[in-house]
């Protein structure tokens, strides 16, 4: 844990995002409050907490908002400080995140999967002073897991819970509901600083963690909003995790407000529960990962549920291939959008006027015509900008623009190869650029598996695996799944004279360490050795580059 908390923009490029109007100096809290003023009859917000439905206008966002701020003051709760949050898609999502920005307050955004030993690191990582968490969410105590992550990391003071009425333990926590204080007038956050720190997909051990400020985020929304086509009479649904950056802000729960537009918060993303808030609330856009969206194609021809208001589904996450793509738009009776994002910055998309082609064959186009796009040598990890591919050639995809981070959050070594010495973020991914500009996602350089948009990082689960006894290596590649895309398979090597433990055995193992179940191996193969001639001590880059060959041979 090393580094600056984040790499500012060198000074004079800062100034050219400014003059060309992509910063506006604005703070999330003042944005807020402007929103408030232009549209506080309209609704923002729909969800469940428990058993209890919320409809909130904007003006009552801005009022809860304000009051959680002063509540959050009280406890001591200051600018600066950064808070681990663990929300599923409930209603108070909104106004904690907003209050936390009103404080000054980064939160560090969890999933709701993320188990102990995420929740550790990011804690550890960031030096929270709090968590702030749901009682029990899909039968999961996370008042105890926070509780459990405050005793660990020393710097972890509070533990905010929210209640809905589902059990679980708040010994030693704070109800959220008693953090309802008279607003304060509380310094306005630097527009330039930090606003909240995102998780990493991760492709070298644990999440790493990406500083945004309020300005650079606030222009990926803004211009979400318009490329997506969001007016106020539009209904977004976040059915995916409302903390993961897709559906925060491509355009997201956060381009929703920006276009004065409603907000239905789905407490799970399947069919059923999906399609009965599309048809109550009048749905017109949301954002799926291919595998839901595939779900949703079939399950569309069998519902009775009226779907005829949804206008466009953006889709994107992981690869959505020509075949799935031509589907959704027919099944769902409407436009697709696919969307190439990263929580580091860069945000791609086709848009709603391109011809069907580029739609069913690209995955967009960036945001900004600032953003700044090389194809660069895939074959040297240390590739320089200028290491350019010809054109239509694939290539690693180098980035940088107005609101990709130039490093992340305390990690300088990491930082020194993930960034060009000029600032360009090394993506990881492999990409074909069209003569229109569009990219084409063909594959990845980095490390990484992505099971349906879920990111998978194979070092992790080694580590993981090889903390039991009767493991001496293992190693973690991913195959190719009709349904997820990929999914992970795990090659274990058992240790001499110990017991050869089973796959399941060693699943459990993993799951009682407290990982997001994502993480556990779909598939565990117990190997005497590595199943590979011709590689002799080599590194496990190239071990699991053969592994990988050898699995696509045998398919
Ligand atoms: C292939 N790979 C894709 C796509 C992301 C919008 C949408 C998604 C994310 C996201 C996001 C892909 N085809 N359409 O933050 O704002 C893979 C790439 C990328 C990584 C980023 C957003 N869309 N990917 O998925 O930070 O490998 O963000 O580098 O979770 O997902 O993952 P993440």
């Amino acid at each position: 844990m090393n580094g600056p908390e984040h790499t500012p923009w060198p000074p004079e490029v800062a100034a050219r995002y400014r003059a060309a109007g992509h910063w506006h100096g604005r703070s999330f809290g003042s944005w807020l409050s402007l929103l408030a003023a232009a549209y506080p009859e309209r609704t923002a917000v729909v969800g469940r907490t428990g058993e209890t439905e919320h409809r909130w206008s904007f003006a009552e966002l801005d009022r809860r908002a304000h009051r959680l701020a002063a509540g959050l003051h009280g406890l001591g709760v200051r600018a600066g400080d950064n808070v681990v949050l663990q929300l599923p898609n409930v209603p108070e999502f909104l106004p904690v995140v907003l209050a936390l920005f009103r404080a000054g307050a980064r939160p560090v955004f969890a999933l709701p999967a993320h188990r102990d030993t995420e929740l550790r690191h990011v804690a550890e990582w960031s030096q929270a002073t709090a968590v702030l968490t749901v009682d029990t969410h899909a039968r999961y105590d996370h008042g105890a897991l926070a509780r459990a992550t405050a005793d660990a990391v020393s710097s972890v003071r509070e533990v905010i819970v929210l209640d809905t009425g589902a059990g679980g333990s708040t010994a030693n926590t704070v109800p959220l509901s008693g953090l309802d204080a008279e607003p304060l007038e509380l310094p306005d956050p630097d527009p330039e600083g930090l606003a909240f720190l995102q998780l990493s997909g991760g492709s070298t051990g644990l999440p790493k963690l990406i500083p945004r400020t309020h300005d650079d985020y606030l222009y990926s929304v803004r211009e979400s909003a318009r490329i997506c086509g969001l007016r106020p009479d539009s209904v977004y649904l976040a059915a995916l995790p409302v903390a993961h950056n897709f559906p925060l802000s491509s355009p997201g729960v956060f381009g929703a407000l920006h276009a004065g537009a409603a907000s239905v918060l789905a407490p799970a993303p399947d069919p059923a529960t999906a399609f009965a808030l599309v048809e109550r609330e009048r749905v017109t856009v949301t954002g799926l990962v291919p595998p839901l969206a595939a779900a949703w194609a079939d399950a569309a021809g069998r519902t009775a549920h009226d779907l005829s208001s949804l206008e466009v589904v953006l889709v994107g996450g992981a690869k959505c291939g020509p075949e799935l793509a031509g589907r959704i738009g027919p099944a769902l009776g409407c436009r697709l959008q696919q969307v190439f994002g990263m929580a580091e910055g860069l945000v791609n998309y086709t848009r709603l006027d391109d011809p069907d082609e580029l739609v069913l064959t690209t995955q967009g186009r960036p945001i900004s015509p600032d953003d700044e796009v090389r194809v660069v040598d895939p074959d040297d990890p240390a590739a320089p900008s200028t290491a350019e591919v010809e054109p239509g050639r694939a290539g690693a995809l180098l980035t940088r623009g107005p609101y990709t981070i130039r490093g992340y959050y305390r990690a300088a070594e990491h930082n020194a190869t993930t960034f060009t010495t000029d600032g360009f973020y090394r993506t990881g991914d492999l990409v074909r650029r069209t003569p229109t500009g569009h990219l084409e996602v063909v594959g990845r350089v980095k490390e990484q598996v992505n099971r349906g948009g879920e990111k998978v990082a194979p070092t992790e689960v080694e580590d993981h695996l090889m903390a039991h006894p009767d493991v001496l290596d293992a190693a973690v590649i991913g195959v190719p799944d009709t349904y997820l895309g990929e999914r992970t398979c795990a090659y274990v090597v058992p240790r001499p004279g110990g017991e050869t433990p089973a796959g399941s055995v060693l699943r459990r193992f993993v799951r009682e360490r407290g990982v997001a179940a994502f993480k556990i191996p779909d598939l565990i193969e117990i190997v005497p050795d590595f199943p590979v001639t011709g590689v002799g001590k080599t590194s496990k880059r190239e071990l699991r580059d053969a592994l990988r060959a050898r699995a696509t041979e045998e398919r």
